[in-house]
């Protein structure tokens, strides 16, 4: 059995509206390729609603059961719940962490931060593990705060935080070392993987990336 910060090593994420190809298929290509960990994130202009995006949640769930990986559903906690996913991701402006953990019982609780308070505060409420971002700019999401670089990870572990820990943000397989040198446990993406020509290619050349970069800290 894999502890979660060994799941943590390729996290991908995506919805829908991420993919140019049907998400079934480039979620199939990104496991095959070594994605450890998979959030379902249907978010913006022309996402899916009610039991569209249920049902899309249902398929992608059952492909993540299949290559028997996590299946982590982005804010929605009460479909999270409904479905029986693995987990849940909330940000600092969703529901309260406590009120979620509640909700979701055991189930894994993924919490976004940006700096080391608010860090510290999702560790003693009892987040499972921290998403930081973004690390680099990005296009893909419009709400984002401002570009923190690999600097803020470290700072995050100097205060020694130990819970794992995801860089999200424009990651690529271009930079992708510099956030796994920083003390991250592993890389969240989206378009690194979803709007690549060959998806299964590009996850496996950033899991090989997040592999040889944590064998020089351990
Ligand atoms: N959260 P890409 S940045 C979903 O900063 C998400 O919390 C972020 O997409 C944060 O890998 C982001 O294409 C988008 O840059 C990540």
């Amino acid at each position: 059995m894999m502890t979660l910060r060994e799941q943590l090593a390729l996290y991908f994420v995506m919805g829908s509206t991420n993919c140019p190809a049907p998400p079934q298929s480039i979620l199939e290509e990104a496991i095959k390729g070594g994605t450890t960990i998979f959030q379902f994130r249907e978010k913006g202009n022309g996402s899916l609603k009610g039991s569209e995006k249920k049902e899309l949640a249902q398929t992608l769930q059952r492909i993540c059961k299949q290559y028997s990986i996590p299946f982590i559903i982005n804010d929605d906690v009460d479909l999270a719940v409904e479905i029986g996913a693995d987990g849940v991701h909330i940000g600092q402006e969703d529901e309260q962490i406590e009120q979620v953990r509640q909700k979701i019982g055991n189930k894994i609780l993924g919490v976004s931060v940006h700096n080391a308070e608010e860090a510290k505060q999702a560790e003693l409420l009892g987040a499972d593990y921290l998403g930081v971002g973004p690390i680099f700019y990005t296009t893909t999401k419009e709400d984002i705060r401002e570009v923190s670089g690999p600097a803020v990870i470290q700072m995050i572990r100097s205060a020694e935080i130990t819970l794992p820990l995801v860089g999200i943000g424009g990651i690529d397989s271009q930079n992708a070392h510099e956030v796994i040198a920083a003390g991250a446990d592993g890389i969240a993406l989206i378009s690194a993987i979803s709007l690549q020509d060959d998806p299964q290619q590009s996850a496996r050349k950033l899991k090989t990336i997040v592999d040889e970069n944590k064998k020089h800290i351990i």
